[in-house]
């Protein structure tokens, strides 16, 4: 039986005590996030990412019930190739582990897990937010409110292009997250490069992060993550109008086909990654390995801070 403890990889365990540097990484970009069978491939890149700029990768998830910070190979594999492995946010944390699930974490569990085992930097792709349709529908992601209460920065290239960007900027000021650009004031927009809005903020070094995550924590005034939103090169990007039309496309056939929730994102990111013969899933692969190497930079930097 378990004890529902969160449960350490040995690497991880021995990084966390020794101070030396680490990065969650979540597990629905693989499990939900990526066709199979590239992601499994994908889901070690990115730990070898990490590896290559110095730090520790902790891919966060759920295995037969036990929540494990730095899943091995083989738990890593599980989640990427099982059958039933669920989409875990924040609050399905303890009914899946008290019924023995197999899931993958969110962007808003994998943070709250990684704060709650004491990591400070996380990379992902893309964060969620306000769908397009929220005033009606309400569904806006739970990354946004978990990481109004989570100490964490969080690398990801802005939010998908399929919500509504301006919108989730909004409730993220509202909500108290941080969010600055890494070298632009430009808001990316995941697969494009400029999401059509302005930052505050920007920083120009894996240190001026790592230095924002020290002050937050002697300041001890703000308890909230920190978007650090780290945009493709404009030559890397997806071609625009091809982004366009897809997503037009994709809108039209998820109301066609009437999904709603947490199967919206799955779904477009599919629809994306079939439409563009793979166009879409080499840049998905290409923002979450840079964004993979930036974030262990800022751990890597942020280990150099006395404590
Ligand atoms: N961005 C991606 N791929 C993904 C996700 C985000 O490029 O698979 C996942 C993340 O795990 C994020 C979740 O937390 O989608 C948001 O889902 P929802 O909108 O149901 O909260
Ligand atoms: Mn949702």
């Amino acid at each position: 039986m378990t004890d529902f403890h969160i449960q350490h990889g040995t690497e991880v365990a021995e990084a966390l005590r020794n101070r030396r540097p680490v990065v969650a990484l979540e597990s629905t970009i693989v499990s939900h996030g990526l066709p199979r069978p590239e992601n499994l491939r994908v889901a070690r890149q990115i730990e070898q990412a990490v590896r290559d700029a110095g730090a520790v990768p902790a891919t966060i998830g759920m295995v037969g019930g036990r929540l494990v910070v730095g899943l091995d190979d083989a738990e890593l594999t599980r989640l990427a190739t099982a059958d039933g492995v669920a989409k875990l946010s924040v609050r399905d944390l303890a009914v899946a582990a008290a019924t023995g699930a197999d899931g993958a974490t969110t962007v808003a569990a994998t943070s709250a897990v990684a704060a709650a085992a004491g990591i400070r930097v996380f990379a992902t792709g893309g964060l969620g937010g306000v769908h397009r349709e929220a005033a009606q529908t309400f569904d806006e992601s739970a990354d946004l409110t978990t990481l109004a209460r989570t100490p964490i920065a969080v690398v990801c290239a802005g939010v998908k292009s399929i919500l509504d960007v301006g919108a989730t900027l909004e409730r993220l000021e509202t909500l108290g997250v941080g969010v600055v650009g890494y070298r632009t004031r430009r808001f990316p927009g995941f697969f494009v490069t400029d999401g059509g809005f302005d930052l505050d903020w920007s920083v120009d070094s894996p240190e001026q992060v790592a230095a924002a995550l020290v002050a937050q924590v002697r300041q001890g005034v703000h308890a909230g993550g920190l978007i650090v939103a780290n945009p493709l090169p404009t030559d890397e990007q997806l071609d625009p109008a091809l982004h366009d039309r897809t997503l037009a496309d994709g809108l039209a056939r998820l109301a066609r086909d009437g999904v709603t929730g947490k199967a919206v994102t799955p779904y477009l990111l599919s629809h994306f990654h079939s439409v563009t013969e793979g166009a879409s899933l080499a840049v998905n692969v290409r923002i979450i390995l840079r964004n993979a190497d930036l974030a262990a930079r800022i751990a890597v930097a942020a280990a150099a801070w006395p404590t």
